[in-house]
């Protein structure tokens, strides 16, 4: 008793100053882009066109059910749509490298693309949480005793690289790109969501389109009750039912 009532404020204090993250390059069918800079772009005159939707930090999203678990956001006004598209070609990768990613901030990296309407700009597109739109085309989740989000990607230069599905069909889309971190995801709200959104291009011959039953929206997709959002790191191996490509048709 003694005890916990020292360390409670020690940890409360530590929490406030350990760092978390966000994408900070990506590169796109080799083509390098700087990220939305949450620190510096908003304070520069002019603030710079990037074609990554404004975050408001390197912080996380822990509410589910606001509009800020689709690309990131403060207060639940969701993110708003940026000024450039990076174009690429189905088949292409796509790299995005984070800022130092805190090694307690264990968990998936998971990410998703979704079609703009055909009768819309990407630059004037923000989904609303009823347009089922996203579906996932990676996700690394724990596997021989190494999570993605942390080992995998430290390992790879802070580095998660990815293969746009090859027969995917051509228009602009969005790519939600994430870490969800699950060192505090024993009981909901505890999960911490880190999204960035990109826009892109998507060039090519491909003529696929994902099934529905693999289209999500955010929110909705996940859950307090979703398998993977409430779970306990220290005590377990994660649910595998995260994994796997949507499929296409
Ligand atoms: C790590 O990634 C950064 C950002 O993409 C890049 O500038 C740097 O050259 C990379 N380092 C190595 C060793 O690959
Ligand atoms: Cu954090």
């Amino acid at each position: 008793m003694f005890r916990a009532q020292i360390l409670l404020p020690l940890l409360a204090l530590s929490m406030r100053v350990v760092a978390h993250g966000n994408v900070d390059t990506v590169t796109i069918s080799g083509q390098v882009y700087t990220a939305y800079q949450p620190y510096q772009d908003p304070y520069k005159n002019p603030v710079p066109d990037r074609i990554e939707r404004a975050i408001p930090g390197n912080g996380p999203v822990e509410d589910v059910t606001l509009l800020d678990i689709q690309c990131n956001g403060q207060g639940g006004t969701g993110a708003k749509p940026a000024a450039l598209v990076a174009s690429a070609a189905a088949g292409d990768q796509m790299s995005f490298h984070w800022t130092d990613w805190p090694s307690s901030h264990v968990g998936p990296v998971i990410t998703y693309m979704g079609a703009v309407p055909s009768n819309t700009d990407i630059t004037e597109y923000a989904p609303t949480g009823s347009d089922v739109v996203w579906f996932k085309i990676d996700e690394g989740g724990y596997e021989n005793g190494k999570w993605a989000g942390t080992d995998i990607l430290t390992s790879q230069n802070s580095t998660w690289t990815v293969t746009i599905p090859s027969a995917l069909k051509a228009g602009q889309y969005l790519v939600r790109h994430e870490i969800i971190a699950l060192h505090s995801a024993g009981s909901y709200p505890g999960a911490q969501f880190y999204p960035d959104c990109f826009q892109i291009e998507l060039t090519g011959s491909g003529t696929e389109t994902p099934v529905s039953d693999a289209l999500v929206a955010f929110p909705g997709a996940y859950t307090a009750d979703t398998p993977g959002i409430v779970f306990n790191v220290y005590n377990g191996k994660p649910d595998a039912q995260q994994s796997g490509d949507a499929p296409l048709k």
